[in-house]
C-alpha cells in the first residue's frame, strides 16, 4: 500500500472510532483495470469477482473494475499493480516473457490445445508462476483461460505461403515470432485498439480467439477466421502483495473463496464462448471453419521450432513444467 494510502486509510479508522462507540474497519477501494471489453466474459466475470468480494468482506473491500484498457493499457496494468498505483488488476501474462520466458509457458503452439489440457498445463506452470510473481511483489488470485487461438484473415488462406507479407497484428512474443516464421510482417496492437487497427489497414491478421474477432466486430474489415486450436493463453488476476498483507485473515479467506469461484465460473464463461462467438463471427458475414490439412501440417512444423525455442529459452525450469504437465496426461 502506497503511504498515502495507508495514512488515509488510518486517518479514516480513528475518524471512525473516536466518532462512534465501536471502532469500525475503515472501507477500503480497490482499482481493477483490466484490458478488454466491458462486455467480454473476462471482464463480466471481474466484475461478478467483485461483487462477491464486497459482500464476503462486508464492505470492507470494494472494487471498481475498470474495463476496455481505460484506466491502464494492457502491457502496462502488470507494472501498476507491483507499484501499488493500482491495488489489483488483470493481465495476459504471455505479454511479459521479455522479463521471464516462462510466463509464455501458455502460448506453446500444439501443446495444450483443448481446455482439459489447458487446465493440466497451468496446473503444472502454477508453483512457477506464483514463485516469478512472489519475486515481482504480486499475488495470484485466479486465471482464466481465452478460447483456443485460430488464425484470422481477409482472404482466403490455404498454406503458409498464402501468408507472405500481410501485416499481422500480435499480442506478445510468441504471436510476432508466429508472424515471422510464416513470412508475416508483426505489429502489436492492444486488443482494446484493433477494430481501427483493421479498419485503417495497420494490420489485416491475427491469431486470436473467437471472442476477441466477436466482441471487437472484425466482420467488419477481415472475412476468414480458421479454426487452428493453437493454445488457450491465459488472463491472471494480480494483488499488489503490500496491499494484500494488510488484508485481514477473514477477509483473505473471503477474497480467496471468490476468487475460486472466479476460475471455475471463467473457465465454463470461457467454453460457452467458444461456439457462441463463432457464431457470431459467422452470423457477421466470416467464413468460419477448421484450417485445412496441409495448412495444419506446416503450422504443427512452425509450431515445433517455437516449441524448442521456448525451452531453449525457459531452460530448466520450463522443462521441468512440461515434464510435469505430460505426466499428468
Ligand atoms: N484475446 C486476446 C488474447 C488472446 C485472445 O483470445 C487478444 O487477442 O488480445
Amino acid at each position: 500500500m502506497k503511504l498515502t494510502q495507508k495514512f488515509m486509510a488510518t486517518a479514516a479508522t480513528l475518524a471512525i472510532t473516536v466518532g462512534g462507540a465501536m471502532p469500525v474497519f475503515a472501507a477500503e477501494k480497490w482499482d481493477m483495470p483490466m484490458a478488454y471489453a466491458a462486455s467480454n466474459f473476462h471482464s463480466e466475470n471481474g466484475v461478478a469477482f467483485a461483487e462477491c468480494v464486497g459482500a464476503g468482506t462486508n464492505g470492507e473491500i470494494t472494487i471498481e473494475v475498470h474495463a476496455g484498457g481505460s484506466l491502464f493499457a494492457g502491457a502496462d496494468i502488470k507494472r501498476a499493480i507491483q507499484t501499488g498505483q493500482v491495488q489489483i488488476g488483470e493481465r495476459l501474462l504471455s505479454g511479459h516473457q521479455n522479463e521471464s520466458a516462462v510466463f509464455g509457458f501458455d502460448s506453446i503452439p500444439f501443446l495444450a490445445p483443448s481446455f482439459d489440457d489447458s487446465e493440466k498445463l497451468f496446473k503444472a506452470a502454477k508453483p512457477k508462476i506464483n514463485a516469478l510473481l512472489d519475486e515481482q511483489n504480486l499475488e495470484l488470485l485466479y486465471a482464466v483461460p481465452w478460447p483456443p487461438q485460430g488464425l484470422y484473415f481477409k482472404k482466403e488462406v490455404n498454406s503458409v505461403a498464402d501468408m507472405a507479407g500481410v501485416k499481422f497484428r500480435s499480442y506478445n512474443n510468441t504471436t510476432s515470432r508466429l508472424a515471422e516464421l510464416t513470412g508475416m510482417l508483426p505489429v502489436t496492437v492492444e486488443a482494446a485498439e484493433i477494430s481501427q487497427a483493421f479498419a485503417t489497414g495497420v494490420a489485416e491478421s491475427m491469431v486470436s480467439s473467437g471472442a476477441t474477432g466477436y466482441d471487437r466486430k472484425v466482420w467488419e474489415s477481415l472475412t476468414h477466421f480458421y479454426e487452428v486450436d493453437a493454445w488457450l493463453p491465459r488472463n491472471y488476476v494480480m494483488v499488489n502483495q503490500d496491499v494484500w498483507a494488510d488484508v485481514s485473515d477473514a477477509n483473505k479467506t473471503a477474497i480467496r473463496a471468490c476468487a475460486d469461484e472466479a476460475a471455475a465460473r471463467g473457465l465454463e464463461a470461457s467454453k460457452a464462448y467458444t461456439q457462441f462467438t463463432m457464431d457470431g463471427l459467422a452470423a457477421g458475414g466470416m467464413t468460419v471453419q477448421p484450417a485445412g490439412d496441409a495448412l495444419m501440417g506446416e503450422l504443427r512444423e512452425i509450431g515445433a521450432t517455437m516449441t524448442s525455442e521456448w525451452l531453449e529459452a525457459a531452460g530448466a525450469e520450463g522443462a521441468a513444467l512440461v515434464d510435469d504437465f505430460k505426466a499428468m496426461q
